[in-house]
């Protein structure tokens, strides 16, 4: 990896989406021991804590525009932004843990300090490009990648003052199989890297990963991985809020880790969507953790 000490940034986060639960999840990546995992690998931990999140709005005074709490989300977003640069500025590696995918504009401004072309490999079921517009929902967190690319409300798209923090041809998805009609025209339109699982099937998570390497080697300054614990099948990964079947398997995540590693290129990363309360015995969070064990470099022999 690119720095021998990790900073760990915790950000119990649910309001980019309606199930409770999910603002555990730093607790349970904790819980499941990500501090003892990583200084096996001989890395300095240093753990800074939670980020502070606003309060739900109340049912009456939303949905504002389609965008749940969005108030509060765009406040964690600029404390996100500004922990994660500060991070960056102490030479460390940011390892952030949600919390909902929504902390994933918080955690790409800060990043966009730093980084002018920055890759990001989105490791998800969904694409999580909607904007109120396009969202069936109105949940933030399903938004975070249009957002960081520019796309959608200022409150969202303007965090850290730097719009866009990221360009469509440094992003790559992987592991999408859920997407919606906004979602895939703008796929189309801005000719965003995607590997579905027609892909991950067809072509395995070895070459998949080897291109994904390839492509974002030579044309970014630093590669961030956001990994949405659903983009795992459910058999493996259960305790999310959106479950998807028909996902990566453990097998093919660890594999997919394990070449990251090698490729030393990774310069930040996320996993978010871990939520305790409907998980399995901390499962989730425990997978979490052997894919961050093989992200920070372990090796079974
Ligand atoms: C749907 C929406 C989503 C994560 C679900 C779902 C988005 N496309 N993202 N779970 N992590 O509501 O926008
Ligand atoms: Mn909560
Ligand atoms: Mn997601
Ligand atoms: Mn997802």
């Amino acid at each position: 990896m690119a720095a021998d000490k990790i900073s760990i940034i915790g950000v119990p986060m649910d309001l980019g989406q309606t199930r409770r639960g999910v603002d555990m999840g730093p607790s349970a990546i904790r819980y499941a021991g990500i501090v003892e995992r990583l200084e096996l690998l001989d890395y300095t931990i240093e753990d800074s804590g939670d980020i502070e999140i606003g309060k739900r709005e109340k049912e009456l005074e939303e949905p504002l525009y389609n965008l749940k709490n969005l108030k509060a989300v765009s406040e964690a977003s600029e404390l996100l932004a500004s922990k994660v640069h500060d991070v960056i500025n102490t030479g460390a590696f940011p390892l952030v843990l949600g919390g909902d995918h929504s902390i994933a504009i918080g955690t790409l401004a800060g990043l966009a300090k730093k980084y002018k072309n920055l890759g990001v490999i989105w490791y998800d079921a969904h694409g999580d490009l909607n904007t109120a517009d396009t969202s069936p929902s109105g949940n933030i967190h399903g938004m975070p990648l249009a957002a960081s690319l520019g796309i959608g409300d200022p409150a969202l798209t303007g965090i850290a003052g730097i719009t866009p923090k990221i360009k469509p041809e440094n992003v790559v998805i992987i592991g999408a199989r859920s997407l919606d009609e906004g979602e895939r025209k703008l796929i189309k339109e801005k000719g965003i890297r995607v590997y579905t699982m027609h892909e991950v099937d067809r072509m395995g998570m070895t070459r998949i990963m080897e291109e994904t390497i390839e492509y974002l080697k030579d044309r970014t300054d630093g590669v961030h991985l956001s990994l949405d614990l659903d983009g795992l099948d459910p058999h493996d990964a259960p305790g999310v809020g959106t479950p998807v079947i028909g996902g990566i398997s453990y097998r093919e995540s660890h594999l997919a880790m394990e070449m990251l590693a090698e490729s030393g290129m990774i310069t930040s990363a996320e996993f978010v969507e871990v939520n305790p309360i409907l998980d399995e015995r901390n499962k989730t969070a425990s997978v979490a953790v052997a894919l961050m064990g093989s992200l920070f470099g372990e090796k079974l022999l």
